[in-house]
């Protein structure tokens, strides 16, 4: 993905990054403290990333993009989805309870904002709605955090994105389990949306209270990722 014209290119810190989450997890209840760190740690406009690098791949049309190889790996025994933040009661899912809540289905065009789609994927998840529903969302929850294993990845979308009618954290695509390549085992699926915002690897899900600018945001790419309506330098 070509950076926006007139950035300026700054090493990025990363290790801000990791720092900030090694403190979130010993030391801050999850909750406001933990979104914030998240919000502030991607600061103001940064450079360019090396790594960005597509490689080929053996399916139809997808690129597959990984910011910082190589790609997380996923086993399916110790693999736990974390969904915490402005919640009733934080959750921490292992990959058989993802499994278990209703399964949602649906076949959507999926767009990069460098110009390359693929049509008619097949996906099945599960829907945000019934992923936070034992949650419990709390009324000052208007939007969701995704944050990837493949650090510093993380996106937001505002509740009301997430629980679009075909919004999903997807564990299947075209009928077979998520490749490690295209996010093993859960990515998110927004496809009225930019490719940009459907983190792969998803890890960890946190409810705030309002959205944040995530890894390509922050590089220039608009936050509300519209197919056909938000901004794009391809
Ligand atoms: N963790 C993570 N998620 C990511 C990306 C990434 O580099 N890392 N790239 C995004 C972009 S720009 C696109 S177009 C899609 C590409 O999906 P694919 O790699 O499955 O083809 O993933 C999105 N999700
Ligand atoms: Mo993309």
């Amino acid at each position: 993905m070509p950076e926006p014209a007139g950035s300026d290119v700054r090493p990025y810190g990363r290790r801000a990054f990791l720092g900030v989450v090694a403190l979130g997890l010993s030391s801050l209840a999850w909750g406001e403290p933990a979104w914030r760190a998240l919000s502030s740690l991607l600061g103001p406009a940064t450079g360019r990333v090396p790594g960005l690098d597509a490689l080929p791949s053996p399916t139809g049309g997808w690129r597959i993009y990984n910011v910082n190889p190589p790609m997380p790996t996923f086993d399916r025994a110790t693999w736990r989805l974390r969904i915490e933040g402005l919640v009733e009661r934080p959750l921490e899912l292992t990959y058989n309870e993802l499994l278990a809540l209703p399964r949602a289905e649906q076949v959507s065009d999926f767009h990069c904002v460098t110009g390359w789609s693929v049509e008619d994927v097949r996906w099945a998840g599960v829907r945000f709605g019934d992923l936070f529903e034992q949650a419990r969302p709390l009324p000052s929850a208007k939007a969701v955090a995704f944050v990837s294993a493949e650090q510093p990845y993380v996106d937001t979308l505002t509740l009301e994105q997430a629980l679009l009618p075909d919004a999903m954290l997807a564990y299947e695509m075209d009928g077979k389990p998520l490749a490690r390549e295209h996010g093993a085992p859960a990515r998110v699926v927004i496809p009225r949306m930019y490719g940009y915002k459907n983190v792969k690897w998803v890890e960890r899900i946190l409810l705030g209270e309002e959205a944040f600018d995530g890894y390509w945001e922050e590089r220039g790419y608009d936050r509300d990722a519209w197919v056909g309506r938000s901004n794009g330098y391809g």
